[in-house]
């Protein structure tokens, strides 16, 4: 390990202007705040030589992954302060357009990955990053920091199993700094040192004395070197202590005084300024020369972001940055076709498209040799390999957030979930990572979720559930639900393409029992558009997923009646127009889903049909859905929960309106 003494004296200065910077520049923002020009402070003083010494250590084309107390993070890797101080008034020069606020951003170009407040979904992206990097053959690390309180979310527990089953290069890095918001670590966690967690996921743990700067700096450096060519997990806990509140306006009032005090003793950047004092290697004029130029910088820099007008407010603006565009690929289908099930073509849509994208990654549980559970990716690793077609752990929160950390370095991915209703172990990091993702700082979620859902099939209350209205209310999520195998290959394919996230429901009911003819070639069909199934006058059916083949078999018996049945195919974006301009013609609607009637799909295309088709409408909109249950094991227990019983009544009810 080297010491001090091994270093030049010019590291040694670097090392203690870098520790400088973000000290002066959290003194004047404290002004600052006081004075009401900014709103909020999360302060990381006495915690700077945690943020310096390891961005310090690690290459500039290493991604870091900071919190809200890293500053010296962000200071390190060079940000212009201007644009800081814009990011912190909310301006346009910063990093989220006014979208996000102080330390909730990243940037591409200092290849950084902003944190979202819900702490956990960090460590998984890291995942995701550190993945790309050995996939891509780069020797490069990545690290991602928590405090001490966010080690108790699970996605720390799966980000770290995961890291360590797939033998990833992250830096997990804890500042163990005594409190999560007013909660001591004695009341967190239980074991002696958050270094040990270390040991249950079979990884390398080191404690690092995080108020020494060399000690981080040393350390780090000499990790990182042996992580590039070996790759692996280290947890690493530097113990170091939060010396001001939680966030300026909570103050320190539960923080007994003697603790206080003998971490002020402690203070990383007077202690390493006497050490270099002492040895010569700092000098009075020095250090003056310093601190004058960083408070001119931090002024001038400062003035400029003032100066910056607010940002401007526009309707447009913040409607076209929900989602992140891109032509899409068009490919017509073949006129070659072959007679398939749903499963065969979204299997078939699947390998097409890992043919298509040669570094596409799917990932799933025991999607590998075992195909699935439902053996959509049956031979997969044979033709891909393993490291495309990846088994996961149990952890559906980190590898949403890994696939998300994949797209962070341009690489597209699937994951399986073995079933929709396991989404909800996903669930924070789709509805506040990837959803929320590029409206906060540009940055695309190129995801697929595979979600196999719905009943009819005896699976009970978590192996039936059909959730798209989880996620249809989610800006920034895009929701695709095809009914036919045609539909499901082509409406895949252009899912992948697409560079949006996208939710892809599959039927389980229907993998088996619905057969067509199916281009054999790689073709898309455009999301957004539904499929108008049969044409009549009397009345239109809206409905997607199993709904459509009920209406099917209804209208089936029943040819006396005249309607338009419409296949939604894509929840969102919604085909509001087709489905407008057909209940203008017939004047009476029904709107079928498979889903529990409250808050579901028929709910607001009711609303959206009364609003914008009123005058049109002869009859009130009729929504059918199935009970407000949980979803039953026994099949007539099931049969009665379905909506599909209620459907053909409701509509004769309708029509004789
Ligand atoms: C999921 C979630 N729960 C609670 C919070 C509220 N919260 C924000 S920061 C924080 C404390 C974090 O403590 P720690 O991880 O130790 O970091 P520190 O602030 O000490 O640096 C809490 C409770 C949150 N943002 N997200």
């Amino acid at each position: 390990m080297p010491t001090k003494t091994t270093h030049s004296t010019a590291t040694l200065l670097q090392l203690y202007k870098s520790m400088l910077l973000p000290r002066l520049i959290e003194e004047k923002m404290l002004i600052l705040l006081r004075q009401g020009k900014i709103s909020k402070w999360f302060s990381g003083i006495g915690q700077e030589a945690i943020s310096v010494g390891l961005t310090a250590a690690l290459k500039p084309e290493e991604y870091i992954l900071p919190m809200h107390r890293n500053l010296g993070v962000f200071t390190t890797r060079n940000i212009p302060l201007r644009r800081l101080f814009s990011q912190w008034q909310g301006k346009a020069n910063g990093f989220t357009k006014g979208r996000d606020r102080s330390f909730h951003f990243g940037t591409q170009e200092f290849n950084l990955v902003g944190m979202i407040s819900h702490l956990g979904p960090q460590f998984g992206i890291a995942d995701g990053i550190a993945l790309a990097n050995k996939l891509k053959n780069k020797a490069e690390v990545c690290a991602v920091f928590t405090g001490d309180g966010g080690t108790s979310e699970g996605d720390f527990h799966e980000a770290l199993n995961v890291a360590a089953v797939w033998s990833l290069p992250v830096l997990f890095c804890v500042e163990n700094n005594g409190y999560g918001l007013s909660t001591p670590t004695a009341e967190q966690y239980f074991c002696k040192d958050l270094a040990d967690k270390g040991i249950g996921y079979g990884m390398e743990s080191h404690i690092i004395d995080g108020n020494s700067i060399l000690e981080v700096y040393n350390k780090v450096s000499a990790l990182a070197e042996s992580m590039r060519a070996t790759p692996r997990p280290v947890l690493l806990e530097f113990k170091t202590f939060r010396m001001r509140g939680h966030e300026e306006a909570s103050g320190t009032k539960y923080v007994p005084e003697d603790l206080m005090a003998t971490w002020a003793l402690k203070d990383p950047l007077e202690n390493f300024k006497k050490e270099l004092l002492a040895d010569g290697v700092l000098t009075a004029a020095i250090y003056a020369e310093y601190e004058t130029a960083i408070k001119e910088t931090i002024n001038s820099e400062l003035a400029i972001a003032n100066a910056e007008p607010a940002i401007s407010v526009s309707l447009e603006a913040e409607l076209s940055d929900v989602y992140a565009v891109a032509t899409p690929v068009v490919i017509a289908p073949s006129n070659t076709t072959h007679h398939i099930r749903l499963i065969d073509a979204i299997s078939e849509g699947l390998e097409q498209s890992m043919e298509a994208h040669d570094d596409l990654v799917i990932m799933g549980q025991d999607i590998a040799e075992y195909g699935g559970v439902f053996k959509i990716t049956d031979g997969f690793t044979e033709k891909f390999g393993k490291e495309r077609v990846r088994n996961t752990p149990i952890c559906e929160s980190a590898i949403v957030a890994a696939a998300y950390g994949l797209s962070v370095s341009g690489i597209k991915s699937v994951m399986e979930m073995q079933f929709a209703d396991f989404a909800s172990t996903g669930f924070n990091p789709i509805v506040n990572l990837l959803a929320k993702s590029y409206y906060r700082w540009g940055q695309k979620a190129d995801i697929v979720v595979r979600m196999p859902c719905g009943a009819g099939v005896a699976a009970g209350p978590f192996h039936s559930q059909t959730n798209e209205s989880w996620f249809t209310k989610t800006p920034g999520l895009k929701v695709v639900y095809p009914a036919f195998p045609a539909d499901a290959k082509g409406l895949l394919i252009a899912a992948i393409n697409d560079p949006n996230p996208v939710l892809f429901y599959e039927h389980k009911a229907l993998y088996r029992s619905i057969r067509q003819e199916v281009p054999e070639n790689y073709y898309t069909l455009p999301l957004g558009k539904v499929a108008m199934l049969e044409t009549g006058n009397d009345v239109t059916i809206v409905t997607y997923g199993a709904g459509v083949h009920w209406a099917l078999e209804v209208l089936k018996n029943s040819p006396e009646i005249s309607a338009d049945l419409i296949d939604l195919r894509t929840l969102q974006p919604l085909d509001t127009s087709a489905i407008y301009a057909s209940v203008k013609k017939t004047g009476k609607v029904i709107v079928l889903q498979e889903d529990s009637l409250f808050g579901g799909m028929a709910s607001d295309l009711s609303a959206l049909i009364t609003e914008n088709c009123f005058e049109a409408l002869d009859a009130p909109v009729k929504r059918v859905g199935s009970l407000e249950t949980p979803i039953p094991f026994d099949k007539e227990l099931e049969k009665q929960y379905l909506a599909k019983g209620r459907f053909e009544a409701a509509l004769q009810e309708l029509l004789a309106y």
